[in-house]
Protein backbone atom coordinates (compact mmCIF):
# COMPACT_ATOMS: atom_id res chain seq x y z
CA UNK A 1 0.00 0.00 0.00
CA UNK A 2 1.21 3.22 -1.04
CA UNK A 3 5.29 3.56 -1.28
CA UNK A 4 6.10 1.96 1.93
CA UNK A 5 5.64 -1.80 0.73
CA UNK A 6 8.71 -3.80 1.51
CA UNK A 7 9.04 -6.73 -1.33
CA UNK A 8 10.66 -10.29 -1.14
CA UNK A 9 10.27 -12.81 -3.89
CA UNK A 10 7.41 -15.53 -3.09
CA UNK A 11 5.51 -18.11 -4.47
CA UNK A 12 1.31 -17.84 -3.45
CA UNK A 13 2.19 -21.20 -1.88
CA UNK A 14 4.76 -19.46 0.48
CA UNK A 15 1.94 -17.50 1.80
CA UNK A 16 -0.14 -20.49 3.40
CA UNK A 17 0.23 -21.26 6.62
CA UNK A 18 0.44 -24.97 7.78
CA UNK A 19 -2.60 -24.98 9.84
CA UNK A 20 -5.62 -27.48 9.31
CA UNK A 21 -7.97 -26.02 7.48
CA UNK A 22 -11.76 -26.15 9.00
CA UNK A 23 -13.89 -24.32 6.33
CA UNK A 24 -16.70 -26.63 4.70
CA UNK A 25 -15.86 -28.52 1.19
CA UNK A 26 -17.35 -26.59 -1.60
CA UNK A 27 -16.65 -22.83 0.72
CA UNK A 28 -16.33 -19.85 -1.01
CA UNK A 29 -13.79 -18.95 1.79
CA UNK A 30 -11.53 -21.15 -0.06
CA UNK A 31 -11.65 -19.00 -3.13
CA UNK A 32 -11.27 -15.92 -0.88
CA UNK A 33 -8.22 -17.57 0.56
CA UNK A 34 -6.26 -18.57 -3.08
CA UNK A 35 -7.04 -15.11 -4.18
CA UNK A 36 -5.74 -13.54 -1.13
CA UNK A 37 -2.17 -15.98 -1.48
CA UNK A 38 -2.17 -15.12 -5.16
CA UNK A 39 -2.23 -11.46 -4.76
CA UNK A 40 0.70 -11.04 -1.44
CA UNK A 41 2.88 -13.08 -4.50
CA UNK A 42 2.16 -10.63 -7.10
CA UNK A 43 2.83 -7.63 -4.77
CA UNK A 44 5.78 -8.93 -3.55
CA UNK A 45 4.59 -8.62 -0.08
CA UNK A 46 7.42 -9.25 2.70
CA UNK A 47 5.57 -11.61 5.36
CA UNK A 48 7.07 -9.97 8.30
CA UNK A 49 5.55 -6.47 7.18
CA UNK A 50 2.50 -8.04 6.21
CA UNK A 51 -0.82 -8.33 8.68
CA UNK A 52 -3.90 -9.47 8.32
CA UNK A 53 -6.76 -8.81 10.72
CA UNK A 54 -9.71 -11.33 11.14
CA UNK A 55 -12.95 -10.46 12.63
CA UNK A 56 -15.11 -13.59 14.51
CA UNK A 57 -17.34 -16.21 12.40
CA UNK A 58 -15.86 -18.28 9.49
CA UNK A 59 -14.39 -15.97 7.46
CA UNK A 60 -12.71 -14.40 10.40
CA UNK A 61 -10.47 -17.61 10.46
CA UNK A 62 -8.39 -16.09 7.42
CA UNK A 63 -5.89 -14.59 9.40
CA UNK A 64 -5.03 -18.85 10.72
CA UNK A 65 -4.31 -19.60 7.31
CA UNK A 66 -2.51 -17.28 6.01
CA UNK A 67 2.06 -17.30 6.41
CA UNK A 68 1.98 -13.53 7.45
CA UNK A 69 1.57 -11.73 10.55
CA UNK A 70 -2.12 -11.22 11.88
CA UNK A 71 -5.03 -11.23 15.04
CA UNK A 72 -8.21 -12.77 15.33
CA UNK A 73 -9.32 -10.07 16.86
CA UNK A 74 -13.16 -9.33 18.30
CA UNK A 75 -16.67 -9.35 17.16
CA UNK A 76 -17.16 -6.08 15.09
CA UNK A 77 -13.72 -4.54 15.91
CA UNK A 78 -11.43 -5.83 13.19
CA UNK A 79 -11.14 -1.84 11.58
CA UNK A 80 -10.12 -0.97 14.92
CA UNK A 81 -7.16 -3.34 15.20
CA UNK A 82 -6.19 -2.60 11.64
CA UNK A 83 -6.42 1.24 11.86
CA UNK A 84 -4.13 1.23 15.20
CA UNK A 85 -1.72 -1.05 13.78
CA UNK A 86 -1.01 1.10 10.25
CA UNK A 87 -0.98 4.53 12.26
CA UNK A 88 1.50 2.56 14.77
CA UNK A 89 3.37 1.34 11.75
CA UNK A 90 2.69 2.85 8.80
CA UNK A 91 4.99 0.72 6.61
CA UNK A 92 3.25 -1.99 7.20
CA UNK A 93 0.55 -3.66 4.43
CA UNK A 94 -2.56 -4.46 6.65
CA UNK A 95 -5.54 -6.66 5.44
CA UNK A 96 -8.93 -6.32 7.58
CA UNK A 97 -11.17 -9.23 7.22
CA UNK A 98 -14.28 -10.26 8.52
CA UNK A 99 -18.16 -11.49 8.12
CA UNK A 100 -21.37 -9.17 6.71
CA UNK A 101 -23.15 -10.36 10.21
CA UNK A 102 -19.80 -9.28 11.53
CA UNK A 103 -19.28 -5.50 10.06
CA UNK A 104 -22.85 -4.48 9.22
CA UNK A 105 -24.14 -5.31 12.44
CA UNK A 106 -21.92 -4.76 15.88
CA UNK A 107 -19.60 -3.75 13.42
CA UNK A 108 -21.61 -0.78 11.44
CA UNK A 109 -19.99 2.16 13.82
CA UNK A 110 -17.01 1.42 12.49
CA UNK A 111 -17.37 0.30 8.47
CA UNK A 112 -18.52 3.94 8.76
CA UNK A 113 -16.19 5.97 10.44
CA UNK A 114 -13.05 3.67 8.61
CA UNK A 115 -14.33 5.13 5.18
CA UNK A 116 -14.66 9.28 6.53
CA UNK A 117 -10.85 8.66 7.82
CA UNK A 118 -9.93 7.59 4.69
CA UNK A 119 -6.93 5.21 6.35
CA UNK A 120 -4.62 3.56 3.58
CA UNK A 121 -5.74 -0.39 4.40
CA UNK A 122 -8.21 -2.87 2.68
CA UNK A 123 -11.23 -3.94 4.29
CA UNK A 124 -12.71 -6.88 2.64
CA UNK A 125 -16.28 -8.52 3.46
CA UNK A 126 -17.22 -11.57 3.03
CA UNK A 127 -21.13 -12.17 1.78
CA UNK A 128 -22.63 -15.00 2.51
CA UNK A 129 -25.94 -13.82 3.69
CA UNK A 130 -25.51 -15.46 7.00
CA UNK A 131 -24.05 -15.87 10.36
CA UNK A 132 -22.12 -19.05 8.73
CA UNK A 133 -20.24 -19.92 12.56
CA UNK A 134 -23.11 -19.64 14.46
CA UNK A 135 -25.50 -22.14 11.85
CA UNK A 136 -26.58 -19.65 9.59
CA UNK A 137 -28.67 -16.98 11.25
CA UNK A 138 -29.81 -14.56 8.97
CA UNK A 139 -27.07 -11.57 8.38
CA UNK A 140 -27.63 -7.88 7.52
CA UNK A 141 -27.52 -8.87 4.03
CA UNK A 142 -30.41 -10.79 3.55
CA UNK A 143 -33.23 -9.22 2.33
CA UNK A 144 -37.08 -9.07 3.70
CA UNK A 145 -39.25 -11.82 2.98
CA UNK A 146 -35.91 -14.20 2.44
CA UNK A 147 -35.33 -17.59 4.36
CA UNK A 148 -32.73 -19.83 4.07
CA UNK A 149 -32.65 -23.59 5.11
CA UNK A 150 -31.09 -22.69 8.41
CA UNK A 151 -33.94 -20.26 9.75
CA UNK A 152 -37.28 -21.26 10.81
CA UNK A 153 -38.68 -17.80 9.56
CA UNK A 154 -38.02 -15.19 6.79
CA UNK A 155 -36.19 -12.07 7.26
CA UNK A 156 -39.06 -9.55 8.32
CA UNK A 157 -36.12 -6.47 8.24
CA UNK A 158 -34.60 -4.44 5.32
CA UNK A 159 -31.28 -5.19 4.25
CA UNK A 160 -28.23 -3.02 3.79
CA UNK A 161 -26.31 -2.38 0.95
CA UNK A 162 -22.53 -3.27 2.11
CA UNK A 163 -21.38 -1.03 -1.35
CA UNK A 164 -23.81 1.58 -1.01
CA UNK A 165 -22.83 2.06 1.93
CA UNK A 166 -19.09 2.12 1.57
CA UNK A 167 -19.71 4.69 -1.08
CA UNK A 168 -21.60 7.18 1.02
CA UNK A 169 -19.17 6.31 3.74
CA UNK A 170 -16.64 7.77 2.29
CA UNK A 171 -14.15 4.73 0.91
CA UNK A 172 -12.06 5.93 -1.51
CA UNK A 173 -12.01 2.42 -3.09
CA UNK A 174 -15.19 0.11 -3.93
CA UNK A 175 -15.21 -2.81 -5.43
CA UNK A 176 -16.99 -5.89 -5.34
CA UNK A 177 -15.78 -9.61 -6.40
CA UNK A 178 -17.08 -13.21 -6.49
CA UNK A 179 -15.38 -15.75 -4.27
CA UNK A 180 -15.46 -18.85 -7.34
CA UNK A 181 -13.65 -16.13 -9.75
CA UNK A 182 -10.47 -16.49 -8.27
CA UNK A 183 -8.56 -14.58 -11.05
CA UNK A 184 -10.44 -11.72 -11.05
CA UNK A 185 -10.80 -11.44 -7.36
CA UNK A 186 -6.81 -11.75 -6.92
CA UNK A 187 -6.83 -8.66 -9.78
CA UNK A 188 -9.03 -6.91 -7.47
CA UNK A 189 -7.13 -7.62 -4.45
CA UNK A 190 -3.76 -6.28 -6.09
CA UNK A 191 -5.66 -3.17 -7.31
CA UNK A 192 -6.83 -2.50 -3.92
CA UNK A 193 -3.58 -2.85 -2.03
CA UNK A 194 -2.15 -0.41 -4.77
CA UNK A 195 -4.75 1.94 -3.78
CA UNK A 196 -3.34 4.96 -1.41
CA UNK A 197 -6.43 5.72 0.88
CA UNK A 198 -9.17 3.04 2.48
CA UNK A 199 -10.08 0.29 0.12
CA UNK A 200 -13.58 -1.67 0.52
CA UNK A 201 -13.97 -4.94 -1.33
CA UNK A 202 -17.03 -6.86 -0.90
CA UNK A 203 -17.02 -10.76 -1.80
CA UNK A 204 -19.90 -12.47 -2.83
CA UNK A 205 -19.13 -15.95 -1.02
CA UNK A 206 -21.57 -18.61 -1.24
CA UNK A 207 -22.23 -20.92 2.35
CA UNK A 208 -23.10 -23.98 0.81
CA UNK A 209 -23.98 -25.55 4.49
CA UNK A 210 -26.49 -22.70 5.27
CA UNK A 211 -27.22 -20.54 2.29
CA UNK A 212 -29.53 -22.29 -0.10
CA UNK A 213 -30.32 -19.38 -2.10
CA UNK A 214 -27.49 -17.82 -3.18
CA UNK A 215 -25.51 -20.66 -4.50
CA UNK A 216 -23.28 -20.54 -7.32
CA UNK A 217 -26.36 -21.61 -10.10
CA UNK A 218 -27.94 -18.62 -8.43
CA UNK A 219 -25.08 -16.23 -9.71
CA UNK A 220 -24.61 -18.30 -12.68
CA UNK A 221 -25.79 -15.60 -15.15
CA UNK A 222 -26.38 -12.89 -13.12
CA UNK A 223 -22.73 -11.82 -12.93
CA UNK A 224 -21.45 -9.07 -14.45
CA UNK A 225 -18.38 -7.43 -14.94
CA UNK A 226 -18.57 -3.43 -14.96
CA UNK A 227 -15.57 -3.36 -16.95
CA UNK A 228 -17.21 -4.86 -19.47
CA UNK A 229 -20.21 -2.77 -19.71
CA UNK A 230 -17.92 0.49 -20.23
CA UNK A 231 -18.90 1.49 -16.70
CA UNK A 232 -16.46 4.52 -15.69
CA UNK A 233 -15.27 4.34 -11.86
CA UNK A 234 -11.97 6.51 -11.70
CA UNK A 235 -12.36 9.89 -10.28
CA UNK A 236 -8.86 11.72 -10.58
CA UNK A 237 -7.70 14.51 -8.32
CA UNK A 238 -8.57 17.23 -9.87
CA UNK A 239 -12.29 16.16 -11.26
CA UNK A 240 -14.55 18.94 -11.22
CA UNK A 241 -17.64 18.72 -8.29
CA UNK A 242 -20.06 18.28 -11.19
CA UNK A 243 -18.50 14.93 -12.50
CA UNK A 244 -17.78 13.60 -8.99
CA UNK A 245 -21.14 13.94 -8.55
CA UNK A 246 -22.38 12.31 -11.69
CA UNK A 247 -19.75 9.42 -10.80
CA UNK A 248 -21.24 8.70 -7.18
CA UNK A 249 -24.87 8.72 -8.95
CA UNK A 250 -23.86 6.22 -10.97
CA UNK A 251 -21.92 4.34 -8.60
CA UNK A 252 -24.94 3.99 -6.44
CA UNK A 253 -27.54 3.09 -9.10
CA UNK A 254 -25.23 0.23 -10.06
CA UNK A 255 -24.53 -0.43 -6.41
CA UNK A 256 -28.22 -1.19 -6.25
CA UNK A 257 -28.58 -3.58 -9.32
CA UNK A 258 -29.48 -7.14 -7.59
CA UNK A 259 -32.22 -9.39 -9.56
CA UNK A 260 -31.47 -10.38 -12.92
CA UNK A 261 -27.98 -8.83 -12.86
CA UNK A 262 -25.41 -8.32 -10.88
CA UNK A 263 -22.40 -6.14 -10.98
CA UNK A 264 -19.15 -7.24 -9.65
CA UNK A 265 -15.61 -5.09 -9.98
CA UNK A 266 -14.92 -1.51 -9.36
CA UNK A 267 -17.80 0.84 -8.96
CA UNK A 268 -15.66 3.63 -7.33
CA UNK A 269 -12.22 4.83 -7.19
CA UNK A 270 -12.00 8.59 -5.62
CA UNK A 271 -8.44 10.65 -6.27
CA UNK A 272 -9.72 13.71 -4.75
CA UNK A 273 -9.66 12.96 -1.68
CA UNK A 274 -6.95 13.45 1.02
CA UNK A 275 -5.79 10.46 3.29
CA UNK A 276 -5.87 10.18 6.83
CA UNK A 277 -1.65 10.18 7.19
CA UNK A 278 -1.08 13.29 4.70
CA UNK A 279 -3.50 15.06 6.70
CA UNK A 280 -2.05 13.75 10.77
CA UNK A 281 0.89 14.42 9.56
CA UNK A 282 -0.39 18.04 8.49
CA UNK A 283 -0.66 18.48 12.16
CA UNK A 284 1.84 16.49 13.39
CA UNK A 285 4.82 16.26 11.33
CA UNK A 286 6.87 14.54 13.57
CA UNK A 287 4.46 11.42 13.15
CA UNK A 288 5.57 11.42 10.01
CA UNK A 289 9.03 11.42 10.88
CA UNK A 290 9.47 8.73 13.30
CA UNK A 291 5.61 6.61 13.98
CA UNK A 292 5.20 5.24 17.10
CA UNK A 293 6.52 1.72 16.04
CA UNK A 294 10.21 3.65 15.98
CA UNK A 295 9.78 5.01 19.45
CA UNK A 296 11.52 3.27 21.81
CA UNK A 297 9.52 3.30 25.04
CA UNK A 298 10.83 0.25 27.37
CA UNK A 299 14.32 -0.93 27.92
CA UNK A 300 15.14 -4.86 27.72
CA UNK A 301 13.59 -5.36 31.11
CA UNK A 302 10.39 -3.84 30.34
CA UNK A 303 10.92 -0.54 32.30
CA UNK A 304 9.38 2.70 31.24
CA UNK A 305 12.25 4.51 28.79
CA UNK A 306 9.53 7.76 29.02
CA UNK A 307 10.01 10.84 31.11
CA UNK A 308 6.69 10.70 32.79
CA UNK A 309 7.58 13.45 35.20
CA UNK A 310 6.66 16.06 32.85
CA UNK A 311 3.11 14.33 32.04
CA UNK A 312 2.57 14.49 35.87
CA UNK A 313 3.38 17.52 36.64
CA UNK A 314 0.72 18.83 33.57
CA UNK A 315 -1.24 16.59 36.01
CA UNK A 316 -0.92 18.27 39.12
CA UNK A 317 -1.13 21.67 37.59
CA UNK A 318 -4.94 20.69 36.31
CA UNK A 319 -5.61 18.80 39.52
CA UNK A 320 -4.51 22.10 40.84
CA UNK A 321 -6.75 24.61 39.23
CA UNK A 322 -9.47 21.95 39.60
CA UNK A 323 -9.29 22.52 43.02
CA UNK A 324 -9.87 26.50 42.94
C1 LIG B 1 -19.32 -10.45 21.36
C2 LIG B 1 -19.70 -11.67 20.57
N1 LIG B 1 -21.02 -11.93 20.37
C3 LIG B 1 -21.38 -13.03 19.68
C4 LIG B 1 -20.43 -13.86 19.15
C5 LIG B 1 -20.87 -15.11 18.44
N2 LIG B 1 -20.60 -15.16 17.03
C6 LIG B 1 -19.59 -15.93 16.58
S1 LIG B 1 -19.54 -15.94 14.89
C7 LIG B 1 -20.89 -14.89 14.80
C8 LIG B 1 -21.47 -14.47 13.48
C9 LIG B 1 -20.53 -14.48 12.34
O1 LIG B 1 -21.18 -14.13 11.15
P1 LIG B 1 -20.40 -13.43 10.00
O2 LIG B 1 -19.70 -12.25 10.53
O3 LIG B 1 -21.33 -13.20 8.88
O4 LIG B 1 -19.25 -14.47 9.63
P2 LIG B 1 -19.34 -15.85 8.82
O5 LIG B 1 -19.31 -16.93 9.85
O6 LIG B 1 -20.59 -15.86 8.03
O7 LIG B 1 -18.11 -15.82 7.98
C10 LIG B 1 -21.34 -14.55 16.06
C11 LIG B 1 -22.49 -13.66 16.30
C12 LIG B 1 -19.08 -13.54 19.37
N3 LIG B 1 -18.09 -14.30 18.88
N4 LIG B 1 -18.74 -12.44 20.06
S1 LIG C 1 -20.62 -22.66 7.50
FE1 LIG C 1 -20.76 -21.67 5.50
S2 LIG C 1 -19.31 -19.95 5.63
FE2 LIG C 1 -18.80 -21.37 7.29
S3 LIG C 1 -17.21 -22.72 6.43
FE3 LIG C 1 -19.19 -23.74 6.14
S4 LIG C 1 -19.84 -23.14 4.08
FE4 LIG C 1 -18.25 -21.70 4.72
MG1 LIG D 1 -21.58 -14.17 7.07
Amino acid sequence: MGDDTLKTTLSAKHYQADQINDWCAGCGDHGILRALEKAMAKLELARDQTAVFGGIGCSGKTPYYLNVGGVHTLHGRVLSFAAGAKLANPALNVIAIGGDGDGLSIGAGHFVNSGRRNLDLLYILFNNGVYGLTKGQAAPTLRIGEKTRSMPRCVIQQHMNPIALAVISGYTWVARGYAYDVPALTDLVVAAMQHRGIAFLEVLQPCPKYNDLHTKDWYGDRLYKLSDDGYQALIAAETDAASVQQIYNEALARAAQWGELVPTGLFLQDLSKPDFRSQLAGLQPGIARRPPCQCVVTDDSGRTQIDLEPLFETLRIAADSSQT
